[in-house]
């Protein structure tokens, strides 16, 4: 089997000088195993304790003859988030990606802000990022919905998809980068499961359903897996999660907020908080309706949330 088919490059094969073990990528993991693509075929390996952790999409070197993993390869790109909980941890939600579908439902009511954490992860890991409006179906007019959002959030594509019908999933298509890793994630019930079954033209994962009372999802996916698309791409679906703290840097908030960054240059003070601070030009904006004020706050929660992390994360001397 063609390694390159599952994502094998030149930053990988570096790392791997050893001719004694094989590569392979993790498809599916649990605590004590991951099952991988490999080039024998597809194989399971048992992780040792001293191993760290793998998350699904890492590249393994694994010793053939034991079918055990040796060592993680070093991760081109993470898409992470702050575990939930005060103390500063990272949850690595998917590794070594290249593109992120941002699923939201049309049955519910469609926030720019939730957007905005999820595309503050995605240009942390450096990847592509498209949202995707699905059950376009259930809505009365998904064009306008799509046109809100994208003049909402500035600069990312918004696509209305059906998994239902299939509608919208060409256009969708278009924003995948070829051959890449892409990683489906936002809230339950949003239908990502189901978008990778119509992507795949086939029923590949279990999907759920959704309460009725609040439109709240069940978290039916419970575990990450990794599957390969006929034309090329690695789809990871993801569990849904109820709340997304990115783990990034302020600074990645800015280029996601990137109307807002563009102005600062123009305070009084290099250093403007974009608070209290006489002659700020992104409040100046903002009151004058040239910036919208929600994302404004939105942008200042964010960057605060980064930086707590980073001074959590210096106290913590990690
Ligand atoms: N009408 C309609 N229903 C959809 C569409 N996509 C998904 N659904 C339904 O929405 C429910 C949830 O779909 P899932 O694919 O399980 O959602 P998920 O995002 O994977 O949810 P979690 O795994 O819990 O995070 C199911 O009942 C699906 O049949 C769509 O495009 N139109
Ligand atoms: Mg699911
Ligand atoms: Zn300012």
């Amino acid at each position: 089997m063609n390694l390159a088919r599952y994502g094998w490059n030149p930053f990988f094969q570096r790392q791997a000088e050893s001719l004694d073990l094989e590569p392979g990528r993790v498809r599916l993991a649990t605590a004590r195993r991951a099952h991988l693509f490999a080039a024998g075929n597809r194989v399971s390996v048992s992780l040792p304790r001293n191993l760290g952790d793998v998350a699904v999409g890492d590249w393994l070197l694994f010793d053939p003859s034991e079918q055990i993993a040796a060592r993680v390869l070093e991760r081109q790109s993470v898409l992470a988030r702050k575990r939930p909980g005060s103390a500063p941890r990272r949850q690595i939600l998917a590794s070594n990606i290249d593109g992120v579908v941002i699923v939201m439902g049309m049955d519910r009511e469609i926030s720019a802000r939730v957007v905005e954490r999820y595309l503050v992860c995605a240009c942390e890991a450096g990847a592509n990022a498209v949202i995707a409006l699905n059950k376009r179906d259930l809505h009365g007019n998904p064009d306008e919905a799509v046109a809100a959002l994208s003049a909402a959030l500035q600069r990312f594509p918004v696509v209305a998809t059906s998994a239902s019908t299939g509608a919208g999933l060409e256009e969708l298509e278009q924003y995948l980068p070829p051959g890449g890793t892409i990683a489906l994630a936002g809230p339950s019930g949003t239908g990502k499961s189901s978008l990778v079954n119509a992507l795949l033209e086939e029923d590949h994962l279990q999907v759920g359903s959704v309460r009725s009372r609040d439109r709240r999802g069940r978290h039916t996916t419970t575990r990450r897996e990794l599957v390969a698309h006929p034309r090329g791409w690695l789809l990871m679906d993801l569990p849904g999660v109820r709340e997304i703290h990115p783990w990034s840097s302020a600074e990645t908030v800015g280029t996601v907020f990137s109307e807002i960054s563009e102005i600062s240059p123009n305070c009084y003070y290099r250093d403007c908080r974009h608070g209290e601070e006489p002659g700020c030009a992104v409040r100046e904006a903002a009151e004058a309706g040239r910036i919208d004020s929600g994302r404004l706050g939105s942008y200042l929660d964010l960057r605060d949330e980064q930086e707590a992390l980073s001074r959590g994360l210096a106290e913590s001397g990690s």
